[in-house]
């Protein structure tokens, strides 16, 4: 006779007992550092050890939403082995609590090891899973004996008795004593579900920092941007428009939770290879003299025809500024900027120190305050160089230092220590797939070659001649271009390719190359039906 039934009923046991225990642990780490959570932290983890093909695919597949795949996956995975656990609980004492002792074991350690930690980021992990491996215990002592058509007299599962796999019930019994498990396993839901809203509310108290920076006023700029010229936009409808509204500018970072940086506590240092190494407060920064400018921002993972990339107009203080105040030494020459959450971007000093390029500690993006996923209060902004190793956002110190001594958080990850952004084009409208008739029709796009310019975009049909497009006004080399080309399209199907051609005469190559190590290359091109 089967006494196999109930080991459905010991895996919700072990759902529900680690479930309440993370809640738990949500709960302690909403009041620790939001950042110590040990979900949040072994997703850290999982981020940090990606190779890079994976991050690629990741991004390709899921592009900003690849965070969110992360974390459901993580779930998954995780309800599978609180499952598991409770299974084992069942059937082999005390595998269950052992294999959730260990879990909770490598969690605290991964949480007290994360760059930002301090020993009581172990606290949630420790506290939580210890709560589970409790909760475990005394909700798989309590699963159903399975039914049995024969009457076997045997008390199943009473307080504190052992699990009752062996032993089996009538089937009021059996009955009487699933009640008895739903009331604990549903009782232990319960106080999880509060402990999760309870470490919500908690949480909710880091908000304050979106109140904090909804009430900062800008100073002005000392040296304001030139106006954009009304030629920048050619006001093509679908075509991607030359500065980017704050909220359609594309993110990318490794932070699973967006830093909650108060500008209160928020203090940029500046050490390193430097004579005098110095600190500056919010408020400092907010007295000197401000610089605007518009910058296109780029990820080296962008592929061709892709979307990781966005123009955007910044208020900021220049680098060389500080790193004159600090009077960096002979033989450095690379500044590795590090962010709150421990990542860092190295980037070389001569693109930093160079008078004629406008590298910003920013403070603002479009007129406001940085937005908080953008780096609020402060980030780094560099014409020409991809966001890896240049653009630190919640940024906090300069280290003055060498590309021989020290790296930024991508290169030994497999990314170029080095990335200056490639010449590059693309098509934004038509969309492939739209249909379109015999006649005038209207390709437009943008072309970048941050810091050096556009000087020309050429659209080719099928194997037709590179033909000149009509370029759009910029405000200067460090931003994308806008261009349109109309096409007397014939009926059929046509292929249509875009490239440009920098300020210094460069044509974009058509050599495809992956992003990883350091950028993509080759022509953005798509097939059109004129029918
Ligand atoms: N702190 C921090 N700053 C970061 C990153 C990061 O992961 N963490 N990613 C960089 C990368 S790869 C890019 S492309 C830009 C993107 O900036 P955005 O999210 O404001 O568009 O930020 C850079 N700054
Ligand atoms: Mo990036």
């Amino acid at each position: 006779m089967s006494t196999r039934g109930n080991g459905w009923w010991a895996a919700l046991a072990g759902v529900v007992a680690a479930g309440a225990g993370l809640a738990l642990a949500e709960l302690i780490a909403a009041w620790v550092d939001p950042a110590s959570s040990p979900v949040l932290a072994l997703g850290g983890v999982v981020v940090d050890s990606v190779p890079p093909w994976l991050k690629d695919v990741a991004v390709e597949w899921f592009g900003t939403a690849d965070k969110l795949v992360l974390l459901s996956t993580m779930g998954v995975v995780l309800a599978a082995g609180a499952a598991l656990s409770g299974w084992l609980e069942l059937r082999r004492p005390p595998a269950g609590r052992v294999l959730l002792g260990a879990v909770g074991a490598v969690m605290a350690l991964v949480a007290a090891t994360r760059p930002e930690a301090t020993p009581l980021w172990a606290a949630p992990a420790v506290v939580g899973v210890g709560a589970a491996v409790v909760l475990l215990r005394l909700l798989v002592a309590r699963v159903p004996a399975p039914a049995t058509t024969a009457a076997v007299p045997v008390a199943a599962g009473g307080i504190g008795a052992e699990p009752a796999d062996t032993t089996a019930g009538t089937e009021a019994e059996t009955g009487a004593s699933r009640r008895t498990f739903l009331v604990w396993a549903g009782a232990t839901a319960v106080g999880g579900v509060l402990a999760l809203a309870a470490s919500r509310t908690l949480a909710a108290g880091s908000r304050a920092v979106e109140v904090v920076r909804e009430a900062i006023r800008l100073p002005g700029a000392a040296t304001p941007a030139p106006a954009v010229p009304s030629g920048a936009d050619l006001g093509v409808e679908g075509l991607t428009p030359y500065v980017t509204p704050n909220p359609d500018f594309y993110r990318i970072d490794t932070a699973l939770r967006v830093p909650k940086v108060d500008p209160a506590t928020w203090s940029l240092r500046v050490t390193g290879l430097v004579d005098e190494p110095f600190e500056i407060s919010w408020d400092e920064l907010l007295d000197l003299p401000m610089t605007e400018h518009h910058v296109t921002l780029c990820c080296v993972s962008n592929q061709v025809g892709g979307d990781l990339i966005d123009n955007a107009l910044w208020l900021g203080y220049p680098v060389r500024e500080l790193l004159a105040r600090a009077g960096p030494q002979a033989d450095a020459d690379m500044v590795l900027s590090s962010s709150v959450d421990g990542w860092t971007a190295g980037t070389p000093l001569e693109a930093l120190t160079d008078p004629d390029r406008e590298a910003l500690l920013a403070i603002g993006m479009n007129g406001e305050p940085l937005p908080e996923e953008h780096g609020f209060p402060a980030r780094l902004v560099v014409p020409g160089l991809y966001g890896y190793v240049s653009a630190t956002k919640w940024v906090t110190e300069l280290k003055v230092t060498r590309f021989a001594d020290d790296e930024g958080y991508w290169t030994p990850r497999g990314w170029s220590a080095r990335g200056p952004v490639k010449l590059h084009s693309r098509i934004d409208v038509p969309r492939p797939g739209t249909p379109l008739e015999p006649g005038p029709v209207t390709l437009a796009g943008v072309a970048w070659a941050q810091h050096t310019g556009i000087s020309a975009v050429e659209v080719r049909v099928d194997d037709g001649d590179w033909m000149p497009a009509e370029l759009a006004d910029t405000v200067g080399p460090d931003t994308w271009r806008q261009w349109r080309y109309v096409w007397d399209a014939t009926a059929g199907d046509h292929s249509v390719l875009v490239r440009a051609v920098d300020a210094d005469g460069q044509v974009q190559t058509e050599e495809e190359a992956p992003p990883a190590p350091d950028g993509a290359t080759g022509h953005h091109s798509f097939g059109l039906f004129v029918g």
